[in-house]
């Protein structure tokens, strides 16, 4: 039967405030930038935006280092901006999505300022504070070794951070200065989902949940195994994270927040909202996890409908472009996210490579990309400018923004650095959103000196220039996110995979059980190879072509033919 419930139907745009609108020639995005963009969303056809950290921050990582979870940077906005523009997202029928930052503060948070100070002040165990191990040296110099082998980010150094006031560790398993909370403590916990109660209270129907997965580590701090692995998120990993990430108690910890959240949910309300009616108080939210693992460590977060609602498909960060590889994917997906559940798929955000990077320049293959993302069964993802087909803008590591670079790899010869790109350095994948072809791409004024350059292409890769060639990377998202609100198969209809050689793909959506209806269907074919193909099934005869990524896309008697790296939707009969 066709579901309800409003997040299990729509489609996620990211928007990464600093770069995407600046409405005071400051160079830096605003929260008025992005309420005069609203329109721009509706007409894109998305039902969600997700606003990447807005909270007062020295922004040092960009919003990922907060120092009051309630109160606005005072660069973005007030309080009245945020509840406005909850309120005109809601008048055009947009869902607002936040991001919480559960892990970790910044270190210049009043409770890690309080907590360094002393090991008997009030919020002394607010943070994992420990002393550390005893070295050979520790006799003569005072200093100890760190409590266990945890690694940060990039598992490059020790996640432990001394601290001379109090003369011991503290846990910052992401960057130095975003000293990790202690969830154990029930201060902690208590002040945390009242953050987040505050803004439910707001109105906002849910929350992007930051390295979710990390939050509650090992009680007893025990060290992680030894066993080294290459690829995914980090480079190269060394230890497996068996006490750091995804343990059981942090599974349960997606059940009571899922409890706070129902606080502000109406009896009987999971059925309210379908996509494109706004956020009426009252209705179902959303908790959007960052997690990585296993298939079955992710799917454990959505619990029996009673812990994340879902949680981010990061294979589709780090795919290898083959049919073979795709198929297996969403099979898998398929497989462990099973009907009602489902995935949020995602091909870029502001931490990864842009997608026609991703496939060495290739649009072909990013319109195939895109095309696969918006008819897959589960959550689509849109980061801010992939729509038009951003691109990665290089930028050397010295002078950099971005502090995972300049904090752990500052060394780094450029010919590294260079290859490494938005790995190290996430200001390439966050200079701002390109909109016209004026100076300064209408980002912002052209006086202004933006917060990060833009890219060298915006002059001709731009919003303005898009929305007026049907041929455009923005005409196919358009179109393809208006057809997945159009059609019940792809909004919210199952997906059988269908066999299909080579280096095809092919795919079948179906909302059969429709009231009054006979059901709606619709089939989609990726040619991930280098060559023409062809696809024929029964089913096909009698069908209508609805979208083509390229020119030479047919349909005739019964068969697709499809161009190298295209992509067909086609509407059954
Ligand atoms: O990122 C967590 C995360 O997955 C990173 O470790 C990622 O692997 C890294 O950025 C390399 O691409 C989240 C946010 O998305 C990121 O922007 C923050 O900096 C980070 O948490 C800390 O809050």
């Amino acid at each position: 039967m066709t579901d309800q419930r409003w997040w299990q139907q729509t489609t996620i745009y990211q928007v990464y405030p600093r770069s995407f609108q600046d409405s005071d020639g400051d160079g830096i995005g605003d929260l008025r930038g992005v309420i005069d963009r609203l329109d721009y969303l509706v007409d894109l056809g998305v039902g969600a935006l997700w606003l990447s950290p807005i909270f007062s921050s020295p922004q040092r990582d960009f919003g990922y280092d907060i120092t009051d979870y309630v109160r606005l940077a005072t660069e973005y906005g007030d309080d009245a901006t945020v509840r406005e523009l909850i309120d005109e997202a809601h008048a055009r029928g947009l869902k607002v999505i936040f991001d919480l930052v559960l892990n970790h503060t910044s270190d210049e948070h009043p409770w890690f300022v309080e907590s360094r100070a002393s090991r008997d002040n009030l919020k002394a165990d607010w943070y994992l504070w420990r002393d550390g191990r005893r070295g050979p040296l520790t006799w003569l110099t005072g200093r100890r070794r760190p409590p266990n082998n945890w690694r940060a980010t990039l598992d490059l150094t020790t996640a432990w951070q001394w601290c001379e006031e109090r003369g011991q560790y503290y846990l910052a398993s992401f960057l130095p200065f975003q000293p990790d909370l202690n969830w154990r403590n029930p201060d902690v916990k208590a002040a945390m989902f009242d953050a987040a109660r505050y803004w439910l209270a707001a109105g906002v129907d849910g929350f992007r949940l930051d390295v979710f997965g990390w939050i509650m580590k090992d009680p007893s701090f025990r060290s992680n195994p030894f066993r080294p692995s290459f690829g995914g998120g980090d480079i190269v990993r060394l230890w497996r994270r068996d006490f750091t990430e995804n343990t059981p108690d942090n599974v349960a910890l997606a059940k009571e927040l899922r409890a706070v959240c129902r606080e502000f949910e109406g009896a009987g309300n999971g059925a309210e909202g379908a996509a494109g009616e706004g956020g009426a108080v009252g209705a179902e939210r959303v908790l959007v996890g960052e997690v990585f693992g296993s298939p079955d460590e992710v799917r454990a977060y959505l619990g029996d409908d009673d812990g994340l609602t879902l949680t981010f498909a990061f294979d589709f960060l780090e795919y290898k472009y083959s049919a073979r590889y795709f198929r297996e994917l969403i099979a898998s997906y398929e497989e462990h996210f099973a009907a009602p559940m489902l995935a949020a798929y995602v091909l870029e955000n502001h931490d990864r490579s842009r997608t026609v990077d991703r496939v060495g320049g290739d649009e072909r293959k990013a319109r195939l990309l895109a095309t696969m993302l918006l008819t897959l069964r589960g959550v689509p993802t849109i980061y801010q400018g992939q729509e038009i087909g951003m691109r990665n803008t290089y930028l050397p590591l010295k002078g950099a923004l971005d502090p995972l670079g300049r904090t752990f790899l500052p060394w780094m010869p450029e010919w590294i650095s260079k290859r490494l790109g938005e790995r190290i350095n996430r200001d390439e994948v966050r200079t701002p959103m390109q909109w016209d072809g004026s100076v300064n791409a209408g980002f912002s004024a052209p006086d202004a000196t933006p917060w990060l350059p833009l890219n060298g292409d915006a002059g001709e890769r731009n919003v303005a220039a898009q929305a007026q060639d049907a041929d455009s990377m923005l005409a196919l998202y358009r179109t393809l996110l208006h057809l997945r609100r159009a059609r019940p198969a792809l909004r919210a209809g199952s997906l059988t995979l269908l066999d299909a050689p080579g280096e095809l793909i092919a795919y079948e959506r179906r909302d059969d059980q429709r009231e009054g209806a006979s059901g709606d269907a619709v089939l989609v074919v990726l040619n991930l190879g280098n060559a023409d193909a062809t696809f024929g099934a029964a089913s096909v005869g009698g069908g209508e072509l609805l979208v083509g990524t390229a020119a030479g896309v047919t349909l005739a008697d019964g068969v697709v033919t499809l161009p190298a790296h295209a992509a067909a939707v086609v509407q059954l009969a």
